[in-house]
C-alpha cells in the first residue's frame, strides 16, 4: 500500500516552479525544515540487512586519517557482519544504492520531489555514517537532493575549485578542496546541488543522508544504447543490389538511387523518430543489472486477473520503472502500444504506481498488464 504523502515546505518566496527556474541545474539551494517532523524510517539495522543482499548495490567507505594525508578504503557489497562492524567505530560510511527499489515506504520522499519528471530520476541512495564518516570531497555529474534523515552532517561546497584528483585513491576525490560555503544539516533539511559543484559531507554524529539522485545520459551512453537497440533483429547479411541499374551521364555521380538504397539497407538503424521514442522509453525504464523481479509462482488466468483488477486494483512492484509517451507505455525496458482509453488508465498507473478498483477496464489494458503481472512487474492488491 502507498504510505501517507509527504509535503515539501518551501521557504518563503519559493515553490517548485521557481525552484526549477532559479536553481535546477544552476544554483545550489539549502532548505531548512523542508519536511517538518520527518521521521527516518530506515534504521541502520535495516540498511545493514539490505547491504548483505546480492541484489542490492552497496559499499562501505572507511576514512583513514594519517599524518601524511587522508586515505579511503572501499569495500563493495554484499557486505558481511565483519565489514559492517566498522560502522561501530568512527569515520565509516555505508552507502546503499537503489533503496527505493526494495523499500516501498521511501516512495513518499521521492513523490515529494515529483515535480522533476520520472525520466530524469535515478534512485534513492542512503548514506549511513558513524561520526566523522564521509566519502571525501568530490564532484558529481548529476543533480542531487541531499536530505538529512537522521543525525547531523556538515556539508562544505565550492563552485570554483581546483579539479586535480587525489592519486591512487579508490574514489575520484579532489586533492586540494577548499570550501566556499558550509551548511550544517539537521533532520528534515535538504541541500540541492546542481552538477559540477564540489562537495564534502562529514557526519557530526551517527547520521543518515538520503540522496535523491537524477540521471542525465551522456551522448556516448545514448549512442551505445541506440546502436544495440537497432542492431536487435538487424539483417547484417543483406547486401546492396541494383538489378535495375541504368547508365549515368556522369559515372562519378553518387546517385539518389544509391543513397536511398543504402539508407534502406540500414532500415531501422537509419534515424527514425518514432523508433527513437520507443528506444528511449525502453532504455530509461531498463532495470539496473542486479534488479530481479519475482514472477507469481501460480499466476491466475487472464480472466481472473481482469476481474480481480476491477475489484481490488493493482500496484506496481517496488522496483518497477514505468513511463509513457503518446500511445506507448514503457515498463522495465519493455513497451506496448495502447488504444486511447487503455492509455488513460496506464498514465494513472505510471503516475500513481497503482490503479484503484474500477467498474470496467479496456481489454487491451488488461491484456498488456496481465503479461507484466506474469513477469512480476505489478501485482493485484
Ligand atoms: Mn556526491
Amino acid at each position: 500500500m502507498t504510505a501517507t504523502a509527504l509535503e515539501l515546505h518551501w521557504p518563503r518566496g519559493l515553490d517548485a516552479a521557481r525552484f526549477l527556474q532559479r536553481h535546477w541545474q544552476k544554483e545550489p539551494l539549502l532548505v531548512r525544515g523542508a519536511f517538518p517532523g520527518f521521521r527516518d524510517g530506515l534504521p541502520r539495522s535495516r540498511l545493514a540487512a539490505l547491504a548483505g543482499r546480492d541484489d542490492v548495490e552497496s559499499r562501505l567507505v572507511s576514512h583513514v586519517r594519517r599524518r601524511d594525508g587522508d586515505r579511503y578504503r572501499v569495500d563493495h557489497g554484499p557486505l558481511g557482519q565483519r565489514s559492517l562492524a566498522r560502522l561501530d567505530r568512527p569515520d565509516a560510511t555505508l552507502l546503499v544504492q537503489g533503496v527505493n527499489l526494495h523499500v516501498p515506504k521511501v516512495q513518499p520522499v521521492l513523490d515529494a520531489f515529483g515535480f522533476i519528471p520520472l525520466a530524469r530520476r535515478d534512485d534513492l541512495m542512503v548514506s549511513d555514517a558513524s561520526p566523522g564518516g564521509g566519502v571525501g570531497p568530490h564532484v558529481d555529474a548529476y543533480d542531487v537532493f541531499l536530505l538529512q534523515a537522521r543525525g547531523r552532517r556538515l556539508w562544505r561546497i565550492a563552485r570554483n575549485f581546483d579539479d586535480t584528483l587525489l592519486e591512487d585513491a579508490p574514489l575520484k576525490l579532489l586533492a586540494a578542496f577548499e570550501a566556499e560555503d558550509e551548511f550544517l544539516l539537521e533532520p528534515g533539511d535538504f541541500l540541492y546541488l546542481p552538477p559540477g559543484v564540489a562537495h564534502d559531507g562529514v557526519a557530526l554524529d551517527a547520521c543518515a543522508t538520503w540522496s535523491i539522485g537524477f540521471r542525465a545520459p551522456s551522448a556516448g551512453e545514448l549512442l551505445q544504447g541506440w546502436l544495440s537497440f537497432v542492431e536487435d533483429g538487424f539483417e547484417r547479411d543483406e547486401r546492396y543490389a541494383d538489378p535495375d541499374l541504368q547508365a549515368q551521364r556522369s559515372g562519378a555521380w553518387l546517385s539518389d538511387q544509391f543513397v536511398e538504397r543504402a539508407r534502406g539497407l540500414l532500415g531501422r538503424a537509419a534515424f527514425d523518430r518514432r523508433l527513437f521514442e520507443r528506444f528511449l522509453g525502453e532504455y530509461l525504464t531498463e532495470p539496473k543489472p542486479h534488479v530481479r523481479f519475482h514472477a507469481p509462482a501460480r499466476p491466475v488466468s487472464i480472466g481472473t486477473f481482469g476481474m480481480r483488477m476491477q475489484r481490488q486494483g493493482i500496484a506496481l512492484a517496488t522496483a518497477t520503472a514505468m513511463l509513457h509517451r503518446a500511445d506507448q507505455v514503457f515498463m522495465n525496458g519493455e513497451s506496448r502500444r495502447l488504444p486511447a482509453e487503455a492509455m488513460r488508465a496506464a498514465v494513472t498507473l505510471a503516475d500513481r504506481r497503482a490503479l484503484e478498483p474500477a467498474s470496467r477496464h479496456d481489454a487491451a489494458l488488461v491484456d498488456a498488464l496481465y503479461d507484466w503481472y506474469c513477469s512480476g512487474y505489478l501485482c493485484l492488491r
